[in-house]
């Protein structure tokens, strides 16, 4: 059976869609106590672990504690969900090619933070979300799926982030589900799905036929 751990930092939607997609979630940790995610967790009987950064002198002893405390529920997967802490390069290094992330926005376009205000910001017409496996350069790994949300005239930041969100819930189980069951073929920055299962989701059906 293998095992998933989920990193979280806040509300943990992202969580919850992998822990209801009925993904094998060996416990939830965050860098922080007040995480609303850590709740919904403790509820549906899901281990929990607090790794607070502020308790360590760098990011390296934090990145450490935090290896530490993932590596006791010995996992084949480490999902980062709405975590907000940059982490170092031994630590990647050690869940190369097992460590995956959620971000939210078409990447290379708009990494870093206040995706949606920035893609407004730009005039983008189409914004989304990408799952790709994380590498020492931020927001950089090789992309594993991602959803294409339009942007309306009428957005703001709020209203956007929402259809996002929506979109992120059906695209991160699919793609962590992947990982998992060892269902795809990874050659350098290329990711396929070795059942040629589509890596993209259109959040807007009138262009299926594209
Ligand atoms: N770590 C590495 N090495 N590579 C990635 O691609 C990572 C990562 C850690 C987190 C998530 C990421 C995102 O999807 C992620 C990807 C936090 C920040 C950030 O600036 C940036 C990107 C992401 C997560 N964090 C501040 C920091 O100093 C703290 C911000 C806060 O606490 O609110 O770590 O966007
Ligand atoms: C999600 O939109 C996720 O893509 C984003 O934060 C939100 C977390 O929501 N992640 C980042 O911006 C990482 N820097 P959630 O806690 O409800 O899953």
């Amino acid at each position: 059976m293998s095992r998933l751990i989920i990193l979280i930092s806040g509300r943990g939607s992202n969580m919850r869609a992998l822990v209801e997609a009925g993904l094998p979630v060996a416990a939830v940790i965050s860098n922080r106590a007040d995480a609303g995610g850590l709740v919904w967790a403790r509820e549906h009987g899901i281990a929990t672990e607090v790794i607070d950064h502020r308790l360590h002198v760098d990011r390296p002893s934090f990145d450490q504690a935090l290896a530490e405390t993932i590596d006791r529920y010995r996992p084949d997967v480490v999902a980062l969900a709405g975590f907000m802490r940059i982490l170092s390069a031994p630590f990647v290094e050690r869940y190369r090619g097992r460590l995956v992330n959620i971000h939210p926005s078409l990447l290379p376009a708009f990494t870093g933070l206040h995706t949606h205000e920035r893609a407004i910001e730009a005039g983008v017409k189409c914004h989304g979300a990408t799952v790709h496996l994380v590498t020492a350069e931020l927001d950089h790994g090789p992309v594993l799926i991602q959803a294409i949300v339009p942007v309306r005239q009428d957005d703001d930041p709020e209203r956007l982030a929402e259809r996002v969100l929506r979109a992120e819930h059906i695209i991160y189980p699919r793609a962590v589900r992947w990982l998992l069951e060892g269902n795809l073929d990874m050659t350098g920055d290329h990711v396929r799905t070795r059942d040629a299962q589509p890596q993209y989701l259109w959040a807007d059906g009138s262009a299926e036929g594209l």
